[in-house]
């Protein structure tokens, strides 16, 4: 809690500046009032929670005043301050709260997750301390496209301990990022006292542990946050790089609308009035000889008339037609690699090869594109897929991170959103499962939030598959994860031309893609023609034609039903194999073409687990379509998987397994039911 002070006296030069602060902090706080009663009438006019920002208003009119127009805000989901403070529109902004069609976002983003980065505000976020490894992504860009711009990323004290908020102070230290991260101290995580679970009397002091500046301030005084952000930002414009800004201030209100603040001692809220920034700097005015009282009560009644129009504006005006829920999932636009000059001729070439191969072309085909993760760049990473790009197109492209995957994923957002187009490398897709935050709530949601004014062009390559001796927390299929995601892309390349072909498509696309490779498969060779126009995203490959059973598989799992083929053929049964390479989209029309082609009779194969794995989703959809079809999936069965590898082999669906469950489907169609 913030104590109570004297006022301190306003310079002459600073008079203009404080006059302006004084009236947008009232019109944040009535708008704020606003909305809150609007939430809390009967039937409420505004659904949900609001996260109102009473108390905090100081901030954002301080900050925003210190920056320029190249720069970029990342806020929470109390950002509304920023919103208004920045380059939207009151009204737009009220709109989007309201879930009106004239909102920000056409009302998909409600009063949490305003986002409009054409306007320099990279969003609000509602999963806590998120923004981070985002801003990181801003300002990457801002330096690789010499803007000059920082970006200011804005959070709670509670979300000083989240790992992705940590990740993120780490990430921009590493590379002298213009990074400006602002704590809004309001002690209070919720609806627990900081103070009671952080042990830690200012939480700038853990700046020094990152290796950066930080500084507590006044977070209620407009002009302390306008000179320490001129700094930091100063600092960070001229390759000085990140700074941590604690802004003390008190929380006037409850957490959120409906907050009843059961929890809060009575004095801790009369001490926050007693410190309320607009009372504090209203005195400040009248003592400095800057404005009388009457002037500032009719600056109020001013705002009060401003903000009642707006209501009403905004309460009149349409809510978004259902018709358009649907639109704006993923992009319809698709600028497909073109054939090269090059004659086309196939290479012998192993799969992690023709990864390699792939990269190299998509860094020397666009500028825009970066190539980073954790081994990336000097040492080509562990299985070799970036080996010599680094040395090729210099460490500003190809680069090494800290081991953060959050910062890895959330700073590939950031970047993708301020017009780079990052390939990023996971090392292992069990390791995803640290980080998923920024695929799933992030990145599947921009272009969607946005209606599709922004979109997310970047790439993460992974690999999965069990191989000898890997224990359960590196061998794990986890396809299903995404698979279930809308607004992702999902390829799995099973042969060293896919894994060259569909590298290349993901990076010319306009939506976020994970390419999860087959670790297995890295070292199979194969002839890859490096110069044919690959395949558009979601197709199908028939990688054999056959007409007794369809295989459908993909990935890792790919050789294998190709080997039970082989096997089956020489028992007289002729069995198609349809390798779906692409999850999302998934090509229903190839599925049932094939389905049809074989009589209904199906096999599914995949190496992930059976239970909820994408294997159900397809057989559902086959029957569906064709009640008297015969579908059966074989996956490993829903054990954690062991190292051994005599253990291993005894769970895998390997070609025996494989052909003996072609040669029971087959007998089941046999027996009359
Ligand atoms: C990852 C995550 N964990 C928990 C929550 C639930 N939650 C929403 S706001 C909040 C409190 C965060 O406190 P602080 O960072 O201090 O911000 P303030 O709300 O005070 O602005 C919590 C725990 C969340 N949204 N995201």
């Amino acid at each position: 809690m913030t104590a109570a002070k004297t006022p301190k006296p306003i310079k002459p030069e600073d008079a203009g500046f404080a006059l302006a602060a004084y009236r947008q902090m009232l019109f944040l706080r009535r708008f704020e009032q606003r909305c809150l009663d609007l939430s809390t009438a009967t039937p409420p006019v505004i659904a949900g929670s609001l996260h109102l920002c009473a108390g905090q208003e100081a901030i954002p009119a301080g900050a925003m005043a210190a920056l320029q127009p190249q720069d970029n805000v990342v806020a929470t989901y109390r950002g509304h301050g920023w919103a208004l403070a920045g380059r939207l529109g009151a009204e737009e902004v009220m709109a989007e709260i309201c879930h009106r069609a004239t909102g920000v976002n056409g009302g998909r983003a409600g009063s949490a997750l305003i986002t409009a980065p054409w306007a320099g505000f990279i969003g609000e976020n509602s999963i806590v301390g998120a923004g981070g490894p985002i801003a990181c992504g801003v300002a990457l860009a801002a330096r690789r496209r010499e803007t000059g711009g920082v970006v200011l990323v804005s959070f709670g004290d509670g979300a000083t301990s989240q790992g992705a908020l940590h990740e993120s102070l780490v990430f921009a230290a590493a590379y002298d990022l213009p990074v400006i991260f602002l704590c809004e101290n309001n002690g209070w995580s919720e609806l627990t006292a900081s103070a009671a679970i952080i042990k830690v009397d200012r939480l700038a002091k853990r700046a020094g542990g990152y290796g950066m500046a930080g500084v507590t301030i006044d977070g209620s005084d407009p002009l302390a946050v306008r000179d320490t952000i001129a700094q930091a930002a100063e600092r960070a414009r001229s390759g000085g790089g990140p700074s941590f800004v604690e802004c003390r201030v008190a929380r006037l209100w409850g957490h959120y609308n409906r907050d009843i603040e059961h929890y809060r001692p009575k004095e801790d809220k009369a001490a926050a009035a007693s410190v309320d920034p607009i009372l504090l700097l209203g005195q400040r005015l009248q003592q400095s000889g800057i404005a009388e009282e009457v002037a500032l009560l009719d600056c109020q009644a001013d705002v009060e008339r401003e903000v009642a129009a707006l209501e009403a504006r905004v309460l009149a005006s349409a809510t978004p037609d259902p018709a358009s829920a649907r639109l704006h999932v993923v992009g319809a636009r698709m600028d497909m690699p073109q054939r090269t000059a090059s004659p086309s001729r196939a290479t012998e070439t192993t799969y992690i090869a023709a990864v390699n191969e792939a990269l190299r072309r998509i860094l020397a085909k666009d500028e825009r594109s970066l190539l980073y993760g954790e081994d990336v760049g000097k040492a080509g990473g562990i299985f070799g897929a970036s080996r010599n790009l680094q040395r090729e197109f210099g460490e500003a492209r190809v680069f090494d991170t800290p081991i953060a995957e959050a910062a890895i994923l959330g700073s590939a957002v950031g970047a993708a959103l301020s017009g780079l187009r990052p390939v990023v490398e996971i090392m292992w897709a069990d390791f995803l499962l640290v980080a998923l935050d920024q695929i799933i709530n992030q990145a599947a949601n921009i272009r969607y939030v946005t209606q599709g004014r922004a979109s997310l062009p970047m790439v993460i390559r992974t690999q999965q598959g069990t191989t000898p001796g890997s224990c359960a927390q590196h061998s794990q299929s986890l396809e299903a994860l995404l698979f279930h995601i809308p607004g992702i892309r999902l390829g799995l390349p099973a042969t060293p031309q896919d894994a060259y072909d569909m590298l290349r498509v993901a990076a010319a696309s306009e939506d976020p893609v994970v390419l999860i490779e087959g670790r297995g498969l890295y070292q199979r060779r194969a002839e890859v023609d490096f110069d044919r126009v690959p395949e558009p995203m979601g197709t199908a490959r028939l990688a054999r034609a056959g007409s007794d059973l369809a295989i459908i598989t993909w990935g890792t799992a790919v050789p294998e039903a190709m080997e039970a083929a082989d096997q089956a053929a020489a028992a007289g049964i002729d069995a198609a194999v349809l390798d779906l390479r692409w999850l999302s989209p998934l090509d229903d029309a190839a599925i049932a073409s094939v389905v049809a082609r074989c009589g209904g009779r199906v096999l599914i194969v995949h190496e992930a687990n059976r239970t909820g794995g994408v294997g159900a989703e397809i057989a559902a959809r086959i029957v569906e379509a064709d009640r008297k079809a015969v579908v059966q999936r074989l996956g490993a069965p829903d054990i954690r998987m062991p190292a051994s590898p005599v253990l291993q082999a005894a769970l895998l669906p390997k070609a025996g397994a494989i052909l003996s469950a072609m040669r029971a489907l087959l007998e089941s169609c046999r027996t009359p039911a």
